[in-house]
């Protein structure tokens, strides 16, 4: 079986609740911790700025009033960073053999307004960490308008 090992990214600005899971037809997660079901960060590398926060939650409420709950299992993480360009982020390297596959959930909270843009994206990159491969999610204040929440 052909593996490739890829480090995973999720690099994020203001607010996002976020878990990530592996599947294969088979195997189990390949992912350590990917829905946060140790109640913290076991398993991930986490980035934070000064002023930056990171928890491991059961819930989350947005500025707007939104509830948000796990997609799967009892816990997400709520990441927070603290200035233009600074990203809190959690990382993981894995391996995805042949034929399985990354999903997850992400979500933003934007509590900002323009022209402040703050982002927050899940990226996959290669091995090296340093190459780009996908963004398979991205949002931002421009996308969900002034304080809005996505979704
Ligand atoms: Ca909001």
């Amino acid at each position: 079986m052909k593996r490739m090992k890829k480090p995973i990214s999720l690099a994020l600005s203001l607010v996002m609740i976020t878990a990530v899971l592996v599947g294969s037809a088979s195997a189990a997660p390949l992912i350590v911790n990917g829905g946060f079901e140790t109640g913290d960060f076991t398993g991930w590398t986490l980035t934070l700025p000064s002023g930056a926060s990171a928890s491991v939650v059961t819930s989350f409420t947005s500025d707007q009033g939104l509830l948000y709950s796990p997609v799967e299992g009892n816990y997400f993480a709520v990441l927070k960073t603290n200035g233009a360009n600074l990203f809190t982020k959690l990382s993981q390297v894995i391996t995805i053999p042949s034929g399985a596959w990354v999903e997850g959930w992400a979500a933003f909270d934007a509590r900002d307004h323009l022209p402040f843009n703050d982002t927050a994206y899940v990226r996959i990159y290669d091995e090296t960490g340093t190459t780009l491969l996908a963004t398979p999610w991205f949002s931002d204040v421009a996308k969900v308008g002034n304080y809005g929440d996505d979704p």
